[in-house]
């Protein structure tokens, strides 16, 4: 039995894994680096370890250093969170070889779906619809046969890539000697492996992913499906469930192939099938994620599982108590990542220290988040500073409550991409469910310039309220400090507040 858990990451999933652990009454471990003492993720755990300094190739990244902190505080079991080592096979092969539970599949599962080719292979032998494609291409005048075969344009795929990385289009058959040269010395210089194959471009597609659960008794069910679409640059930005393309007929359809899927590779824990979707709703493989993904919580929400419960239990070699046919989608859940960037710069990072935060709240709304006032968001890490997350009974009242939730969510001293994402909330597409991978570029006037009027007004409002607030916490303080004869309170929250400001 697990009684005790290493959660080897940090931020919010850090955060997120330890409070299933704790309702579990599993006792938590942290581990940090450098930039991550002061982190809310080492405070909320019941231990926490040192593991060296800031960059993550020198402390999250190393599996050394997160086995023998595992091994000092001696727990049965490592989460890897998402990111970081949770797609690492040889990570998960170590933990079994020192005897402790990886919480997530067997390396074998990882290696399989984390070589893209391979995995299409195997998807093909499982009945798994994958896009028209090339197995590997051995050299150039193969590819250019290959790629006429299939009829451009064209994909060029590095085997070793994944999440967009090491893609290349192909137009022009001109273009596609130079573009294949092009992604194998890519692949090489970033995968150490050229290994490349080709697929029909699929115009205008969707991203519709799949959560799934499999037990080690070879029962695997299917979580339904999460629409990814609204994507910047291969980042997520919006994610929704149910999918406003999706009908019951392709629901249950896509479903099964996300469950044969899994069981191709004897999948055990929470994994993700994602799909490419063209707008006439043909689907297509495109790979598998062996990890608990950033956006799990509207599934959590919608189909009413807690994930992390989920693979805590498999990890202790239960069966999964949930049923298919039991397994229903209620109402609708939106989730929002907020990035410490500057939506006006280009998205440019924007670390710095958290003067204010004012958290959303209410009906229906989740807030994963960590950073705190005067917390400094560290430069070393992903930017994302929390998930907000909201649900409703229709697709329109779950938009209006995440505009309500953005709209009261405030956060100073950096900025954040909360305004691109009220932007998003009000976007014709987007209200209408008309939206594809390409939604981001095609609105992009309308995303990328705020009114600046509107915006200073609202400034205005924000710290008049602030002001406000101080004020009544001070009236608040001092009649609580009346008649303790010397309190000079009132000048020091003065002095206070004004720093703040
Ligand atoms: C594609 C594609 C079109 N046709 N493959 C991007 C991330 C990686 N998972 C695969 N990706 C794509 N593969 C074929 N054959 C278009 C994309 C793609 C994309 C996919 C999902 C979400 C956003 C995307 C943005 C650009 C391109």
């Amino acid at each position: 039995m697990i009684k005790k858990v290493l959660v080897a990451n940090r931020g919010e999933i850090a955060i997120r894994v330890m409070r299933s652990c704790r309702e579990m009454g599993i006792t938590s471990v942290a581990v940090f680096s450098e930039a991550d003492r002061a982190a809310m993720h080492v405070r909320y755990a019941d231990e926490a370890y040192f593991i060296g300094p800031s960059p993550s190739s020198e402390s999250y990244l190393v599996v050394d250093k997160i086995i023998d902190a595992a091994k000092q505080s001696g727990v049965d079991a490592i989460h890897p969170g998402y990111g970081f080592l949770s797609e690492n096979a040889d990570f998960a092969e170590r933990c079994k070889k020192e005897g402790i539970i990886f919480i997530g599949p067997s390396s074998y599962a990882i290696k399989t779906m984390g070589d893209k080719l391979t995995a299409r292979k195997t998807m093909v032998n499982a009945g798994v619809p994958v896009v028209p494609g090339s197995d590997l291409v051995t050299d150039e005048k193969d590819a250019v046969k290959k790629a006429k075969e299939i009829g451009l344009p064209v994909m060029v795929k590095a085997s070793a890539g994944g999440g967009g990385k090491g893609m290349r289009l192909v137009n022009k058959e001109k273009d596609l000697v130079s573009s294949i040269r092009a992604a194998k010395s890519e692949a090489k210089a970033s995968f150490g492996d050229d290994t490349i194959y080709i697929e029909k471009y699929i115009e205008s597609p969707h991203h519709i992913e799949f959560q799934i659960l499999g037990d080690h008794h070879g029962n695997v069910i299917h979580l339904f499906e999460r629409e990814c679409s609204v994507q910047r640059r291969h980042q997520k930005v919006v994610e929704e469930t149910p999918s406003p393309l999706m009908n019951p007929e392709i629901r249950e359809e896509m479903g099964n192939f996300a469950v044969a899927a899994a069981k191709a590779v004897n999948y055990s824990g929470a994994g993700t099938i994602e799909f490419i979707v063209d707008d006439k709703l043909n689907y297509y493989f495109l790979e598998m994620n062996t990890r608990l993904q950033v956006e799990h919580p509207i599934t959590e929400r919608v189909v009413g599982v807690d994930l992390v419960k989920e693979q805590i239990n498999i990890a202790n070699g239960f069966e999964l108590e949930l049923k298919q046919d039991e397994l229903h989608q209620y109402g609708h859940a939106i989730e929002c990542r907020i990035y410490a960037e500057d939506p006006e710069e280009n998205f440019m990072p924007s670390p710095g220290v958290i003067r204010h935060i004012t958290e959303p709240l209410g009906l229906g709304v989740r807030h994963d988040g960590y950073v705190y006032e005067g917390y400094e968001i560290p430069i070393h890490y992903d930017p994302m500073i929390s998930k907000l997350v909201v649900w409703a009974k229709t697709r329109q009242e779950a938009i209006a409550r995440m505009k309500r939730a953005l709209y009261a969510y405030k956060i100073t001293g950096v900025k954040t991409s909360i305004p691109f994402l009220e932007r998003i909330m009000e976007t014709p597409d987007f209200v209408k469910g008309k939206y594809n991978t390409h939604f981001i570029e095609k609105n992009s006037d309308f995303l990328m310039f705020p009114k600046k009027h509107d915006k200073k007004i609202e400034d205005v409002a924000i710290i008049a309220a602030y002001i406000d607030y101080l004020d009544s916490l001070e009236d608040l303080q001092a009649s609580v400090c009346a008649g303790n004869g010397k309190n000079n309170w009132k000048n020091c929250q003065r002095r206070l507040s004004f720093n703040r400001l």
